[in-house]
């Protein structure tokens, strides 16, 4: 499995990045590079600095770190919408979108940095990520202290039954363009066309205001909410490692996890909120359950959202699903409704190594199982653990790493074992296919 995982992510990479799918999402994505980045920290850290450092090469001048970086040697026609319908480049000339992802790249640096010390590395990345922090209080934060989202292609969890409700508000002609990802996935695995129009809609009309206005869509959501103060929290960390003052991130984590607990927090799950109208969006979204990331979330509200991810989300059976099973709008197979994906099962899996160590184990050895029986798929069913979306798919090779490297495929804990071996011997693959020197 290790080796696998690591063909796939020596296949994905362009030379200085890693693509989360060759044809389905052929160029870079913001939160997908910080996951990748994390596991090829743990055979090449050379590559996760770089996979690091190219994403934050195309960072806009106020700070955004957008959310595609398109590779100019890919046809526009290969991945809707291209860089001709985002009309936007950074100060590097590189095309992007304007729309960001959860900022889980602290963490990742810090992760980087963990697996081989480099104050270097930390001294280049550390402004970066103060600045993608900035912008996203300065352009972003509400009174009550949070930080909203203004598109569902921003919560990275796009197709989420949450946002059903907010998106059917959204006025939408005709695309005026062809989608890609049917040629790549079957239509009953992907969003539909009336959903493919509403963000079409208001991607065009934030693109319209220069990415400045949020329009009909601007929601507070856990899960973003929750990278922002773990991200504040790494940098407590790096900015201690590089001789920074670490107090304002400390503060910064705090607050944001006051504000979480303040205005989203509601019997048992973390919800989202409507910015606009301040009424709280109800659903059954696993995104609910992510502020289990905080260090600092006291531990009656721990204590109730794991007693959630066991009633409602069945992660005693070692799968998360992305919403409630219970639920109506509950769909097994179409992204983001349903499904358990291996980024959102880390998340979790993360905030319960220190609380509940035997459900942590749990859940790693339902993500080592299901890509044991379905390969590195993008999603997975949570009951049949079949495999849905792309093949080869980056994100769920890197944690898969991860996992391996920090609780063994096998239940055997890997301290000098055969990970530990296994991704040592990889230096082999290190040398493939470099295009541009990191
Ligand atoms: C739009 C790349 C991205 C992930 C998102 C996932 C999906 C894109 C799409 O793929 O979104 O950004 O075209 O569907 O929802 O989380 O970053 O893997």
């Amino acid at each position: 499995m290790i080796r696998e995982a690591v063909r796939v992510l020596v296949a994905n990479w362009d030379g200085a990045y890693t693509v989360p799918s060759r044809r389905l999402y052929p160029h870079q994505w913001s939160w997908d590079s910080a996951f990748v980045a994390i596991g090829n920290a743990h055979w090449s850290p050379r590559r996760a600095r770089s996979e690091l450092l190219s994403l934050f090469g195309a960072q806009w001048r106020d700070g955004r770190v957008p959310h595609i970086v398109f590779n100019p040697r890919v046809p526009e026609g290969a991945y809707f919408p291209g860089p001709e319908f985002w009309e936007a480049r950074a100060p590097s000339g590189a095309a992007t979108s304007g729309i960001v992802q959860p900022p889980v790249h602290a963490l990742a640096a810090w992760r980087v940095h963990q697996a081989e010390p480099n104050p270097a590395f930390l001294r280049r990345i550390y402004p970066r990520l103060v600045a993608q922090q900035r912008f996203l209080r300065e352009a972003r934060r509400s009174a009550d202290g949070l930080i909203s989202i203004v598109h569902p292609w921003e919560s990275g969890m796009d197709n989420s039954p949450a946002w059903d409700g907010t998106l059917a508000a959204v006025q939408a002609g005709p695309m005026g363009a062809r989608r890609r990802d049917l040629t790549h996935v079957s239509a009953d695995e992907r969003p539909t066309d009336r959903d493919y129009e509403r963000y079409t809609a208001l991607a065009r009309a934030y693109r319209d205001t220069g990415y400045r206005r949020a329009g009909a869509f601007a929601v507070e959501d856990p899960l973003f909410n929750a990278a922002y103060g773990v991200a504040e929290a790494s940098l407590a960390r790096i900015a201690d490692a590089i001789g920074r003052d670490p107090e304002p991130h400390r503060r910064e984590a705090a607050a944001i996890t006051t504000a979480m607990i303040a205005h989203l927090y509601d019997d048992g799950l973390f919800q989202a909120r409507d910015a606009t109208t301040g009424c709280a969006i109800r659903s059954q979204s696993a995104a609910g359950l992510v502020p289990l990331m905080l260090d600092d979330l006291p531990r009656e509200i721990a204590n109730a959202l794991i007693g959630t991810a066991l009633d409602r989300f069945g992660i005693g059976d070692g799968q998360l699903p992305s919403y409630a099973p219970g639920a109506a709008e509950f769909d097994p197979v179409r992204y983001w409704r349903g499904p358990s994906w291996l980024n959102l099962t880390w998340m979790v899996w993360q905030g319960l190594r220190h609380r509940r160590a035997d459900l942590a184990e749990r859940l790693a050895e339902g993500m080592i199982g299901a890509v044991g029986r379905s390969g590195f798929r993008e999603y997975f069913d949570p009951f049949t653990l079949a495999g849905h979306g792309s093949h080869d798919f980056s994100w769920s090779a890197a944690l898969i790493l991860d996992v391996a490297a920090e609780h063994g495929l096998d239940g055997v804990p890997p301290a000098g074992g055969e990970v530990a071996k296994e991704l040592g011997g990889l230096a082999e693959a290190d040398e493939v296919g470099d295009h541009v020197p990191a």
